[in-house]
């Protein structure tokens, strides 16, 4: 049965149970519009540990104000439904007052690796997510929590969070999942039109087909990643935020090809932002 968890006091209280019980708690926050994705999460979660809390909040702070946070999928019954039927055990799901009671006042800023990509493109985006993101580790103190490589940078920040604050949680990389197409999957594939759904699979491709010929041509970095920005606008994309090459902890950008690299892209469908990115070997 999903426990269904919208007081701080009564999530204290499960989570000290199961901790008392001598169980290992894990923890999968997430925004809710739940698909496929989410759920490669919560089971493997789910092979770690004891008990698995999802958290639901649409973190308002980690929108721009011309970003998607009104408009975004709150689909809260289908969500409960794909918990139940995965057996995650608890639900978080605060409201904006308990997560940002009158008075919050407090940021929790990462510095260098958020200078990037996504952290550029987004500003106060990485921000918003160190913040909540802190709070809802230090909420229901879980031994592990998991995280998509989906969001790669969101992922590198987290890990430099935890290790720069000695929390006492170990973070989970999870593999993107993907549609048999190659598009990640990702709550805002549902704003995409039929036209634009096979637009948004060349993503995926154009990132597979750079590192290829990066790796076995041996083709320039800069000429690779420029033909890349050109082949997605070609192919539809509307506008590319960046396609770059980045050294897979700091997320440095890189000049030379290496092996243990990342390679990153994010770019405008009409007005919706897709984001994906691949280890080059
Ligand atoms: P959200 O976009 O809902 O994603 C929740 C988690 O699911 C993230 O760790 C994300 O990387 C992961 N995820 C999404 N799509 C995935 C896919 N196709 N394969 C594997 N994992 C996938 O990321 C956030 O929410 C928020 O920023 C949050 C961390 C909850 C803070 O508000």
């Amino acid at each position: 049965m999903l426990l269904e968890l919208t007081s701080l006091d009564t999530l204290f209280a499960t989570v000290r149970a199961w901790r008392q019980a001598g169980q290992r708690v894990a923890l999968v926050p997430t925004m809710g519009a739940l698909h496929a994705g989410h759920m490669a999460l919560v089971e493997h979660a789910r092979t770690l540990a004891d008990r698995v809390v999802v958290s639901i909040f649409v973190n308002p702070t980690q929108f721009g104000p011309n970003e998607d946070f009104s408009r975004y999928p709150r689909p809260l019954d289908d969500d409960r439904a794909l918990l139940t039927l995965h057996n995650a055990d608890a639900l978080w799901l605060p409201d904006v007052a308990t997560m940002y009671p009158q008075g919050f006042a407090t940021s929790v800023h990462v510095s260098g690796v958020t200078e990037t990509l996504d952290g550029a493109a987004r500003p106060g985006h990485f921000d918003g997510v160190a913040t909540v993101v802190s709070k809802l580790l230090n909420q229901v103190q879980p031994d592990i929590a998991l995280f998509g490589e989906k969001d790669y940078q969101q992922l590198c920040v987290i890990k430099r969070l935890v290790v720069d604050m000695n929390m006492p949680v170990e973070i989970i990389a999870v593999p993107t999942l993907r549609e048999t197409d190659g598009l990640a999957l990702s709550s805002r594939n549902r704003y995409l039109s039929e036209a634009q759904r096979p637009v948004a699979t060349r993503m995926n491709q154009v990132l597979r087909h750079s590192a290829f010929v990066m790796r076995e041509e041996g083709r320039p970095v800069a000429e690779t990643l420029e033909k890349a920005q050109r082949f997605l606008l070609d192919a539809g994309f509307s506008n590319v935020d960046y396609v770059a090459l980045c050294d897979s902890h700091s997320l440095a950008p890189l000049e030379n090809y290496r092996r243990d690299a990342r390679l990153l892209a994010a770019a405008r469908l009409g007005t919706t932002r897709l984001i994906d990115n691949i280890a080059v070997e």
